[in-house]
């Protein structure tokens, strides 16, 4: 290349160019002999001196035995194009021709031609005899073949498959680890995965490698996807059928390696509760107070006996049991509800009788659907504290029995717990109501607490690595504005609608992580840090003050507040003033005193309607405070809320207004609910004559009775600092370790 000068005039010209100009006889200028053109002479005057062509396989012969050379020039711009044969110009030339170029053992082909041809050379004496003009076309052709493979990567149909295969392989980022190349029938979400994990493993330098990877699993999970379909659509239905059958039987067989599992249970050490002792209150108004509350347990306890013993709950004007879908096919809701409320009332016969009803009767073995929620804040709960206060073995087997059957309603993709469990077959669903079949925030949960104590009691630390997860996966999601939604999808752990509410669907959600927390006697910081975070966002977003001064918790629904406040939400001054405790010193205060806010307003939604009872809903829009607007938001149904939070500021502020409060309550349940038959919800509280709902429920003496109970009790009676209450009101002792529990027991 030496003797080649490239003149000023014709520049550095695309190779095709070149080609072109050669192919038609215009060879490029070159030094014939060794001698320098004179610069701006044209080609073809070149040529008819001789030069190159003379000395050459003429140029038709080059085209006759390589014609591929106008394949090449195919490629070029299009000002190029009108110097290219027909043929070549309508692509017919097959790849495969340019194989003489690499076979010419005269020089003509590039195999011999490159090897030497570099050398300076001339044609006639070997591959090295090449001279310029020939190495330089020889240099143009085989940059133009690979100009065309590489294009051929790109425009053949398949083109994307070979190029990720070229990509993959030339890079060494994007390859698979050696052990998860995928071989024959390897399946393409193993080759992401084998991406995956290297990327994971750090790539150095290389950002494309980020790109590559999330093209590659974008196109995998498509490609699954549509074979998943695919399958799924060339099923028989006997296929389809068979897969159920077999999805039944790894649900029944996990049951069984869960039962497994709970072989025995292992010898605990029962320590005697704190602060049962049932003291009178040295007030004799107080003490008659509290006898009253006594007595409305006796009428609701002696109607339920009598007119629905061993069924879930008593219909009180019917005179009759009352089952609700929430239990499936379970029996007894109001027995175990009322345990525990009957072992503190010192109500021992009752107890005793109730004992020995769940040691006969009380059978988890159903074939129907229950309320995994309801099953557990009731039952569970209400086994557990029987058995933490009374010491009967009985109560911890059968708590430990059930939480063994709810174990299958974990079995989702995410772990998230399903709604609604089948007893039998262990199979799990959610409502059909539910935000595209999610599971609902308040119901997944408001597990923690009892599964907590069932790992303790059970020995079997699966029931605290099923409540964990759920958190692990709460963790993982981005919230809202910080907010919680109430929907959560089971199978691709997303969020469902984003619904944010602290009364129905989502509230005792924020209660478990506070008493979770309080329950692990502090240790649990996880549960503080989600709880506190928590509530800044719903004080934030959530908590406004009304024109009247009312303070209330609205509901959000994607980013829009809806101005209503639920009877469920009223537990929530109860909670704010209970976390007071654990939050920094500045904020201590505020939650008390938040927490006297919303006591305040769910008593003014009392204090409004005709029976001094407060409606489901309350609303604080239209000109209203405090009031129900819609019919179907106008009922009670004996619900506990309001008094709870009556109960624990009472126990952590000692205003007797909460206890004047209590009492106003009280008289209303016995004017307006109290019936021959027992106790009764109303349908509208807003109207003079009674409109009973014809149901006594059970969460009556499990918590509305108790909580009044407790506020006419001293504080001794069930003590904060050693019993946590579920949401169902049913006492869990806080789980100490041992050595700090004993030093607690001996002072
Ligand atoms: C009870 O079963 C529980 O308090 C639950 O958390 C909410 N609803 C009812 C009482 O209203």
């Amino acid at each position: 290349m030496e003797n080649f000068t490239p003149s000023p005039k014709w520049g550095l010209q695309p190779a095709v160019c070149r080609a072109c100009l050669f192919a038609k006889g215009a060879a490029p200028a070159r030094i014939a002999g060794g001698e320098p053109l004179p610069a701006g002479r044209p080609a073809a005057q070149t040529r008819a001196l001789g030069g190159l062509d003379a000395q050459e396989p003429a140029p038709q012969q080059l085209t006759a035995g390589g014609s591929e050379v106008w394949l090449l020039s195919g490629s070029a711009p299009d000002a190029w194009t009108d110097c290219q044969p027909a043929a070549a110009i309508s692509g017919a030339m097959p790849v495969g021709g340019l194989l003489p170029l690499f076979s010419s053992p005269g020089g003509g082909g590039l195999g011999g031609g490159l090897g030497g041809g570099l050398g300076g050379g001339r044609k006639g004496s070997g591959p090295a005899a090449f001279r310029l003009t020939e190495k330089f076309v020889l240099l143009l052709v085989f940059s133009a073949f690979i100009t065309l493979c590489f294009g051929a990567i790109f425009f053949l149909p398949d083109s994307s498959k070979l190029l990720s295969g070229v990509l993959f392989h030339s890079n060494p980022a994007l390859q698979p680890p050696a052990e998860h190349k995928p071989g024959l029938g390897a399946r393409a979400e193993d080759a992401a995965e084998g991406r995956v994990r290297h990327r994971e493993e750090g790539v150095p330098g290389d950002p494309g490698a980020g790109l590559e990877d999330n093209l590659a699993r974008i196109r995998e999970n498509h490609e699954r996807a549509l074979r998943e379909a695919k399958e799924t659509l060339q099923k028989l239905p006997e296929e389809i059928q068979r897969d159920i059958l077999l999805e039944k039987e790894k649900v029944a067989q996990d049951q069984l390696r869960d039962k497994d599992l709970f072989g025995g249970l292992p010898k605990v050490d029962f320590l005697p509760p704190i602060g049962v002792e049932n003291r009178e209150p040295a007030d004799a108004t107080i003490r008659e107070k509290r006898s009253k509350i006594k007595e409305m347990m006796a009428h609701a306890w002696n109607n339920y006996k009598r007119y629905a013993w061993g069924l879930n709950e008593l219909k009180p004007i019917s005179k009759e049991g009352h089952s609700s879908s929430l239990f499936g096919n379970i029996k007894g809701a109001t027995i175990v509800d009322a345990l525990d409320t009957l072992f503190i009332m010192g109500m021992k016969t009752e107890f005793q009788e109730a004992k020995s009803w769940i040691k006969k009767y009380l059978d988890f073995n159903v074939n129907a659907e229950v309320s995994v929620f309801e099953v557990n804040i009731r039952f569970v709960g209400g086994l557990l504290s029987a058995y933490y206060l009374s010491g009967e073995e009985i109560f911890r087997k059968k708590a430990v029995e059930l939480g063994v059957k709810l174990l299958p309603a974990f079995h989702s993709p995410s772990g998230i717990p399903w709604a609604l469990l089948n007893m039998k077959s262990g199979i799990g669903r959610n409502w059909p109501w539910a935000s595209g079949g999610s599971s609902i925030l308040a119901e997944f949960g408001t597990l923690h607490l009892e599964f907590m104590h069932l790992a303790h009691l059970s020995g079997n630390p699966v029931f605290a690595e099923k409540v964990m997860n759920i958190r692990t996966v709460l963790n993982k999601l981005d919230k809202p504005e910080g907010l919680y939604p109430n929907y959560l999808n089971p199978s691709s752990g997303q969020w469902g609608q984003h619904h944010v509410s602290v009364g129905g669907l989502g509230d005792s959600f924020y209660e478990y992580l506070l008493k979770a927390w309080l329950m692990s006697d502090k240790t649990d910081l996880e549960a503080k840090k989600m709880y506190f975070d928590a509530v800044q966002a719903i004080e934030t977003h959530l908590i406004r003050k009304s024109s009247g001064g009312l303070t209330y918790i609205a509901e959000w629904k994607g980013g829009l507040l809806e101005h209503k406040m639920g009877h469920l939400t009223c537990f929530a001054g109860g909670m704010f003033a209970l976390g007071a405790d654990g939050a920094p010193e500045a904020r201590a205060q505020h939650y008390l005193e938040l927490g006297a806010e919303i006591a305040r307003t769910c008593h003014e939604s009392y204090n409004r309607t005709y029976v001094k009872l407060g409606p489901e809903a309350f609303r604080f829009d239209g000109g209203v405070e405090a009031i129900a607007t819609r019919q179907n938001e106008k009922y009670y149904i004996l619900r506990p809320e309001v008094i709870e939070t009556y109960m624990y500021m009472w126990r952590l502020t000692h205003d007797p207004k909460y206890r004047t409060w209590a009492w106003e309550a009280v008289e209303a349940l016995e004017s307006h609910c109290r019936v021959n038959g027992g106790y009764s919800g109303l349908r509208d509280v807003y109207i003079a004559h009674e409109s009973y709902d014809d149901v006594q429920q059970s969460f009556f003496l499990a918590e509305t009775l108790k909580y009044l109970y407790l506020i006419f009790s001293d504080d001794d009676l069930l003590p904060l600092e050693h019993w946590i209450f579920n949401t169902e009101a049913h006492p869990f002792p806080i789980l100490r370790d041992q050595k700090k529990e004993v030093d607690v027991q001996e002072k």
